[in-house]
């Protein structure tokens, strides 16, 4: 695939919906103008414990920093640097005229039981994980790690603000966790069986992450992961309804959690991709222009293990052109910039560590636009 393949959009079909101008909440795909949006803290964050769920996503050679920092508040120095980034990160959207919201800042160092287990962190850092906005509705993930058990509640304050000003708010089903949730014979360090990926969880009960999800109107697409089951899969498949078509897609990441660093839609007919990971695009993207993402300019220590190196993927649009972009990201600005964005450069090396960059932090609540077909 070269650089760009610039292949003409046709045939798109466009509906003429009206929006609903007084909806609270509302967001179709990843590129209408924003409007609304809600921005993790990092305050009170907590390192996952060394447990049955991180033992099975994590590599092995993982194991000591876990151990170490597993149960631990994450360092102080670590908190500032990152909260800094995203109060910046805050001021910005409020400069571009977007209203911003924050989720409750917990103590996630607090020990928490079920009646199966005991746990304690992770944060509120990345609203992106645990919500999803399909069109009116909320979306919340029910998670897969112990650790991120209750990590919705932080945001429960907001949600039931939008709840109680008319949005709609689905909560899915808890998995109990257990251990028989967790494929004991996974192996991190063998994820495939012959041509097969394998994953740490089992269709038990339902899981998913929501940033498994990615919108592009009425067709949403869906990876397998650590994370996320079919069982997961086709909860949100049927209570979304049936005018959204849910598509599953598989992509070469060995561990795969979470699709925002992989495909990125950027605009009507414009995807970025993952060269790595992203060998062939299905089939519905073959009048899409696909640009494809240089290396990260800087592949950071990935001694801290929530994520790969791409994250300098993890972009956020703010519409169709603007698209805020990590500012060490330099060889992505300028190739954005070539294809006829404008990208919008933010640091936010700090807050990497923590899992994720400006996508991750972020959950947009309401982008100008109508329920559309892009395909
Ligand atoms: N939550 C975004 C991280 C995905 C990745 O590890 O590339």
């Amino acid at each position: 695939m070269s650089v760009t393949t610039q292949i003409k959009v046709k045939n798109r079909s466009r509906e003429r919906v009206r929006a609903n101008p007084l909806a609270v909440v509302r967001s179709h795909n990843e590129w209408d103008p924003l409007e609304e949006v809600v921005v993790g803290v990092v305050e009170g964050a907590t390192v996952p414990p060394w447990d049955v769920a991180t033992k099975a996503t994590m590599p092995a050679h993982a194991a000591w920093f876990f151990k170490k920092y597993g149960g631990k508040p994450f360092p102080k120095k670590m908190i500032e640097k990152a909260s800094e980034e995203l109060e910046v990160l805050v001021t910005l959207f409020k400069s571009l005229g977007i209203t911003v919201r924050r989720p409750d800042r917990m103590d996630f160092s607090v020990e928490y039981r079920t009646p199966w287990w005991k746990s304690r962190g992770f944060y509120a850092a990345m609203p992106r994980d645990v919500f999803i906005v399909i069109g009116d509705t909320l979306v919340e993930a029910p998670m897969a790690w112990r650790t991120r058990y209750f990590e919705g509640h932080a945001y429960h304050r907001l949600m039931l603000d939008y709840f109680n000003r008319g949005a709609k708010w689905l909560v899915a089903p808890k998995a109990s966790m257990d251990d028989r949730f967790f494929d004991n014979q996974y192996n991190p360090d063998h994820p495939y069986r012959g041509n097969k990926k394998q994953f740490p969880i089992t269709n038990a009960e339902v899981a998913f992450d929501a940033a498994d999800f990615v919108r592009f109107g009425r067709d949403i697409l869906v990876q397998k992961s650590h994370v996320t089951n079919s069982i997961g899969i086709e909860w949100v498949r049927r209570h979304i309804g049936p005018e959204y078509r849910v598509h599953e897609v598989e992509f070469g990441d060995p561990h795969p959690m979470h699709i925002d660093t992989t495909i990125v839609p950027l605009a009507p007919g414009k995807i970025l991709i993952n060269p790595t990971w992203v060998k062939k695009l299905p089939e519905m993207f073959k009048s899409w222009d696909v640009l494809v993402a240089p290396p990260p300019a800087k592949p950071f220590d990935s001694g801290l293990y929530f994520s790969s190196d791409w994250l300098s993927l993890n972009v956020l649009s703010v519409d169709e052109k603007r698209v805020i972009v990590e500012a060490e990201e330099k060889p992505l600005i300028d190739a954005l910039t070539q294809w006829g964005f404008e990208p919008i450069p933010i640091s936010f090396r700090n807050f990497y560590p923590f899992g994720g960059s400006v996508h991750c932090a972020t959950l947009d609540i309401r982008r100008r636009g109508t329920l559309q077909s892009y395909f």
